[in-house]
């Protein structure tokens, strides 16, 4: 037996786009409380609850101006609790996201920083400006522009390496980690049980020298994972998360496996285990905006890297950042519901916790919006101004963002066939997929054979199994379109066999098929198109 967090199962929730309840086209927390059971049947035994604090939401609640108030859109403080306390009757602990990179500029650290205030002066990063006037040095950020705002009150630039309502905190300053720890305390007290914690690799700026050339986050060697950044996440375990039953996990931004160990160690008690990115990027160049063609073999190659070299991986395939992945190394129309399932088995047969995102569990998929002025998302905004800056034609413009926008993991969920698909009774903040009456939670929840009941069997089969918890993970077999795993522990090896095309293809490892996605119990020596098999053998 490991760890609470280790046997477990994370779902993700996205507040704004999961329940509403009030009718105004919002997810709110009395909407997340109506839904628990639902996460219940599915089997997840943790929440991670996506930013619900008060924000002026320009990057979406990532954006905070306190982090001891409930957005209002959300609810109150007292729906919070009553969602940590009814959560805690059905035996799910919730997560939260930490946000501590940066802050609103609407934060009341900000207003008095901006203001001069002699108390709060160096929360943020300040520098003046060059003689000629330029920002202080070459950096560009995350969201594909500018790092530096001049600002006029204080006649000097801060540094945000998102959007300019999101300023870095100064953690050169030592009482921003102290405001930090009180944050930590104030909600591990209110019985929350870990956290997310957003880019939690970039907050201690060494230098601010120029970067080298880089197409997007020129500068990134100034200020990812530097040792002050090490030492500031043992010092909140020491002084703070040890003294609580919790765990971290941290969104380690462009991380490499050597930074990750690290991160990781246990002795030196940084975070529990983080979220990469590699894997969702085999089939694309600059972070996920220039497709390339998908290889099995490639995917193996870098899920064989993390999975050996890590001791404990966060397993997940989507998040509020990413493409849905049925629509991305699935195929989201004539295989839907065979490759949907076929990435589940991929999911919770790898070592670590899985984490699912909402909607993944019923297969949703991307958006289907035609045009510019149906999305939501700042970076998705930023990176379109930018390519038609750069005179990209207006297809390609488009292409770009229809693949690779966070709006597509953003939509409303659909739980019914109903008008609002049982999201919501009102106009929802962002559109619902017109699939919604085909593609919808009700409709699965009593059908043996929906993506839902998959996922459930998934769940219950990773709950079972020692094995597929924690045996060693061992790749077997890789070409382009299939790939093949195995998962080892006290003589027992269970193999993954998925096939990632459209294609027949010919692929045999002996053994009992424990759970396949097309209902298959005997062996054959092909893969029907997406097929996925578990496959039992003693070693
Ligand atoms: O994302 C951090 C991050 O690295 C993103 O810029 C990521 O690279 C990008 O979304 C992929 O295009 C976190 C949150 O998950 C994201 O929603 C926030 O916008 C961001 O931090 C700033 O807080």
């Amino acid at each position: 037996m490991g760890k609470w967090w280790q046997e477990e199962a994370v779902y993700q929730i996205y507040p704004r786009s999961f329940q509403d309840s009030n009718g105004d086209g919002v997810g709110d927390i009395p909407g997340i409380i109506s839904r628990l059971d639902e996460i219940r049947a599915l089997g997840a035994g943790i929440i991670w609850l996506s930013p619900v604090y008060a924000s002026p939401d320009a990057d979406n609640g990532y954006d905070i101006s306190d982090y001891r108030a409930i957005n209002p859109k959300f609810g109150t403080m007292r729906d919070m609790e009553n969602l940590i306390s009814e959560a805690g009757k059905r035996g799910i602990k919730i997560i939260m996201d930490l946000v501590i990179n940066h802050t609103s500029d609407e934060h009341e650290w900000f207003k008095k920083s901006r203001a001069g205030d002699p108390d709060y002066k160096d929360y943020y990063i300040w520098k003046a400006p060059k003689p000629d006037g330029s920002p202080p040095n070459n950096w560009t950020g995350f969201f594909m522009g500018d790092v530096w705002e001049f600002d006029k009150e204080r006649g000097e630039y801060y540094l945000h390496l998102f959007d300019k309502k999101q300023p870095d905190l100064n953690y050169r300053n030592p009482k921003v980690l102290e405001e930090v720890k009180e944050i930590l305390r104030f909600w591990l007290e209110k019985g929350i049980r870990g956290f997310r914690c957003d880019v939690i690799n970039l907050l201690y700026k060494t230098s601010f020298k120029d970067g080298k050339p880089a197409i997007i986050t020129r500068g990134i060697e100034h200020y990812k994972s530097q040792r002050r950044n090490h030492e500031i996440l043992r010092e909140l375990r020491r002084d703070v998360l040890d003294k609580y039953d919790c765990f971290t996990v941290g969104e380690t931004a462009m991380v490499g496996l050597d930074e990750a160990k690290l991160l990781c160690d246990k002795e030196r008690g940084e975070l529990d285990m983080l979220f990469y990115f590699d894997h969702l990027e085999v089939d694309r160049r600059i972070a996920r905006y220039v497709p390339k063609r998908f290889s099995a073999e490639k995917l193996l190659e870098v899920l064989g890297k993390w999975q050996q070299g890590l001791e404990w991986n966060a397993v997940y395939l989507e998040n509020h950042d990413q493409p849905r992945i049925v629509s991305h190394y699935g195929d989201d129309k004539k295989y839907w519901k065979e490759s949907a399932k076929m990435l589940a088995t991929l999911l919770f047969t790898l070592r670590g916790t899985p984490f699912i995102y909402q909607g993944q569990e019923i297969g949703m998929t991307n958006f289907d919006f035609t045009s510019m002025e149906q999305l939501n998302d700042v970076e998705s905004r930023n990176i379109y101004a930018l390519a038609k800056k750069m005179r990209i034609p207006a297809a390609f413009r488009w292409e770009l963002i229809r693949t690779a926008s966070r709006d597509n993991a953003r939509t409303p969920v659909q739980w019914s066939a109903q008008t609002g698909a049982g999201f919501t009774s009102g106009t929802p903040w962002l559109g619902i997929n017109s699939n919604y009456a085909r593609i919808n939670y009700d409709a699965q929840k009593d059908d043996p054979d929906s993506v839902l009941s998959y996922y459930k069997k998934m769940l219950a089969l990773r709950a079972s199994s020692a094995t597929l918890k924690y045996g060693a993970f061992k790749p077997l077999y890789a070409d382009r379109d299939v790939m093949a795993f195995a998962r080892e522990l006290d003589g027992e090896s269970l193999i993954t066999l998925l096939n990632f095309s459209k294609k027949r293809k010919t692929a045999l490892f002996p053994g009992e098929i424990i759970i396949s996605n097309t209902g298959r119990t005997e062996q054959n020596a092909w893969l029907e198109p997406y097929e996925a098999r578990v496959i039992k053998k003693n070693l």
